[in-house]
Formats: structure tokens, C-alpha cells, sequence
């Protein structure tokens, strides 16, 4: 009930842009339900119809604007908490995963998305967000000792232009690639390992990835 009254408030809200009430009906969502329901009952598929209506033109560029900072503010705000597992259990450390985007690439949503739904689950996400130089990116999965390290990009260039950097990172640190840009090739060709298309079912295949490697925690 909550998902589909959400769903259609949010319309309502964005096609007049209406900030108070989107912000009132996404923060009534994010109470109801619990994170990884609301990402994917709500922020993702709203996201993806934001796409199909952008792209079909019955959406202008400032709805999708609007949109976009409407739901990084919300989400940003909700990886501000500390998940409970991990400042539970300080002698048993979870591990640690970096997200950014490479150079140049701004579509950073669904990965925070993915960020938000690995805290949820314990993982301690470390996301840096949208146009990361990648020796930021490895100097940064250095000092926080990364168990793996996630780049999504929507164009292949974004990772092929950085392949030796990339296959530095790879080295040191397993490295997961995802979106429109991690085509099977490209993944071949800087060393990575792709993720499922789908955040959900990449989030799983990150958590056994991560659970084989250090044990469960
Ligand atoms: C929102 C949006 C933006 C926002 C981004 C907001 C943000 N912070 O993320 C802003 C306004 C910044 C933006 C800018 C631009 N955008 Co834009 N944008 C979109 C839009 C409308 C929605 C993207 C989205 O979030 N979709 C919802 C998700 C759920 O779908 P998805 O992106 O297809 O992702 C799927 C998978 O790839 C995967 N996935 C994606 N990321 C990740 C990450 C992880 C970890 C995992 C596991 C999976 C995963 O999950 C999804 C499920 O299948 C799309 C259109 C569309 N139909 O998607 C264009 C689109 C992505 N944008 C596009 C373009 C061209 C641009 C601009 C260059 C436009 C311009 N001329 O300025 C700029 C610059 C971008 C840059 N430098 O990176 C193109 C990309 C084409 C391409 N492959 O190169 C698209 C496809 C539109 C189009 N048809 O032309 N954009």
C-alpha cells in the first residue's frame, strides 16, 4: 500500500514541482519500510520510469533534475546513519566496500543505491560518488583497507580510457564493475569481474563474493 501510494504521490508531487510534498511522502516511505524495499519497490523503478519518460520526451529535462536531486539529498541523508550491525560488533569488522563512479560520469544514483542496501546488510560501504579520478579511487582503497572495490559508468570509455590504473586497482583489491558501460569486453579488458545488471541481485552476488573471501561476519 505504502509502495504504490508512494509511487503516485511522487508523480503528483514532481510533475508540479512540488518539493514539500515529495520530501513528506519519501520520508513517510523510508519509515514504513525498510531500506532495500523502498529502493527497489520505489526509488528504482521510479528512477527507470523517469528514463523511459525522459527519453519518449513527455518528460523535460528539469523534471529529471529535479528528480535526481530530490532523491541523492533523501538518499544521501539516509547513508548519514551508521547501520547497527556494524557499530554492534566492533571486534568482528565487516568488510569494506569502495563505490565510485570513474572520471566524467555523473549517473552515481543506482550505485548509491547499492551503497545504501550493502550498509543495510552490514557491509561498510565507502561511497565517493559521481567523476573520481581512479588514483583518488586507489588511494582511497588503500587507506580503508577495501575488501572490493565498485566502479558503475554508463559509457565503456569511462573505464577503458583508465585500463592500466584499473588493472593496478585489480591487483590489490577485487574489483566489480557495473552499468551500461561494463559491457562483456571491457570487463575482459581492465581485469574486473561484472555485476548483475539488477542492484538487488548485484548486492547479493557481492555479499557471497565477500562472504567466501573473509568468512561470514
Ligand atoms: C537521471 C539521468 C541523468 C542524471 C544523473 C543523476 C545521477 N546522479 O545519477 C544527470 C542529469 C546528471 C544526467 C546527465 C547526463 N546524462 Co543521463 N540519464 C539519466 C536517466 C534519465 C536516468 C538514469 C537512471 O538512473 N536510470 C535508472 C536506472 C535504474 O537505470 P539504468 O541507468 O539503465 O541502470 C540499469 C543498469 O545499468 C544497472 N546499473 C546502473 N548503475 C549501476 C550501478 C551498480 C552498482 C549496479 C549493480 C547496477 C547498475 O542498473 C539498472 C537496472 O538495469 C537516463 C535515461 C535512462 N533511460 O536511464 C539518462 C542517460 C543515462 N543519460 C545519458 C546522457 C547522454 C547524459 C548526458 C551526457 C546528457 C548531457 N548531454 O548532458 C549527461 C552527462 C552525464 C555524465 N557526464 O555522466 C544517456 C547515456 C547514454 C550512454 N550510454 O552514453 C542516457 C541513457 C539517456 C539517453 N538515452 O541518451 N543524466
Amino acid at each position: 500500500m505504502t509502495i504504490t501510494t508512494t509511487t503516485g504521490e511522487l508523480w503528483v508531487a514532481v510533475e508540479t514541482f512540488d518539493a514539500e510534498t515529495a520530501e513528506i511522502a519519501l520520508a513517510r516511505l523510508f519509515w514504513d519500510v525498510p531500506l532495500s524495499g523502498a529502493v527497489t519497490g520505489v526509488v528504482l523503478p521510479f528512477l527507470r520510469e523517469v528514463g523511459d519518460r525522459w527519453e519518449a520526451g513527455t518528460l523535460s529535462v528539469a523534471h529529471e533534475h529535479f528528480v535526481s536531486d530530490m532523491l541523492r539529498r533523501k538518499l544521501s541523508a539516509l547513508s548519514s546513519v551508521p547501520p547497527q550491525q556494524v557499530l554492534a560488533d566492533a571486534s568482528a569488522p565487516s568488510p569494506v566496500v569502495l563505490l565510485a563512479c570513474p572520471p566524467g560520469e555523473r549517473h552515481d544514483l543506482v550505485l548509491l543505491c547499492v551503497a545504501l542496501m550493502l550498509r543495510e546488510r552490514g557491509v561498510r560501504a565507502r561511497f565517493l560518488g559521481a567523476d573520481t579520478p581512479i588514483p583518488a579511487v586507489l588511494t582511497a582503497a588503500r587507506a580503508c583497507g577495501a575488501d572490493a572495490v565498485v566502479l558503475a559508468a554508463t559509457r565503456s570509455t569511462a573505464f577503458t580510457a583508465h585500463g592500466t590504473s584499473l588493472l593496478r586497482i585489480a591487483e590489490d583489491h577485487a574489483l566489480y564493475v557495473a552499468g551500461r558501460g561494463a559491457d562483456e569486453q571491457t570487463v575482459a579488458e581492465i581485469g574486473a569481474t561484472a555485476l548483475p545488471e539488477d542492484p538487488v541481485r548485484a548486492v547479493v552476488f557481492l555479499i557471497g563474493a565477500l562472504n567466501r573471501v573473509s568468512g561470514s561476519w
